[in-house]
């Protein structure tokens, strides 16, 4: 499989968690979204919605990551990322679209780039933008969580699912426009969790081959 993505496009550390997860080798293809390597007629032969990621597999191109997500768990249902029982698999999709619908979709790059350019927007606007429904979203997120009686270290149950794939990518970017996490001690608490696991370590943006390398 061939994994065209970016390594700070949280849609694209969403395939690379879940693949982890799910033991799944993969070719990394980079696409540079600073260099709108997306936008390029090669990239859109891909993907005509230019956007990363795009999954290679023999299945063909997939692209839009909720629904490779559901391809992946379909065809190696082994390590699930959903629990068993339906009450329980709309739990956990809902966490996740908490932040796959009503948060990353509003803060992506091209929507950030039309405030900027075309609504004239400075970086302060585009920052108070970002915290507002990164907040939005991470309120209810933390209320579900702390209501959750029979949750473990993860965002359901005792083992990683789709809500954490979905949420650690969130906080990773939250991170990045420096929103204020403290008010949100058990996404902090998951986010430590899923740090220590390599599955997720090692799908983290500055452990990619395209991230700037870190001065020593
Ligand atoms: N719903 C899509 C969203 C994909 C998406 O927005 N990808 C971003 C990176 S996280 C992108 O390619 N952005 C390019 C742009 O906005 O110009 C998915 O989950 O795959």
């Amino acid at each position: 499989m061939q994994l065209y993505n970016f390594f700070r496009s949280s849609s694209s550390h969403r395939l690379r968690i879940a693949l982890n997860l799910k033991g799944l080798d993969y070719d990394y293809v980079a696409v540079d979204l600073r260099r709108e390597e997306h936008l390029e007629a090669t990239f859109k032969a891909l993907n005509p919605q230019g956007l990363v990621p795009a999954l290679s597999c023999d299945d063909g191109v997939l692209i839009q990551s909720p629904a490779i997500l559901e391809w992946l768990e379909d065809r190696y249902p082994t390590l699930p990322l959903l629990p068993a029982d339906p009450a329980s698999r709309a739990r956990v999709r809902a966490l996740a679209a908490i932040i796959g619908c009503d948060i990353h979709p509003i803060n992506n790059r091209r929507i950030l780039e039309y405030l900027r350019h075309t609504l004239g927007a400075d970086e302060d606007v585009i920052q108070a933008w970002c915290g507002e429904w990164i907040h939005a979203g991470f309120q209810a997120l933390e209320a579900l969580l702390a209501a959750d009686p029979g949750r473990g270290r993860f965002c359901f149950g005792h083992t990683p699912t789709l809500a954490d794939v979905y949420l650690i990518p969130q906080v990773e970017s939250a991170r990045r426009f420096e929103v204020d996490l403290t008010p949100y001690p058990r996404i902090l608490a998951i986010d430590e969790a899923c740090a220590r696991l390599p599955t997720f370590s090692n799908a983290a943006p500055a452990r990619q081959p395209d991230a700037p390398r870190s001065r020593t």
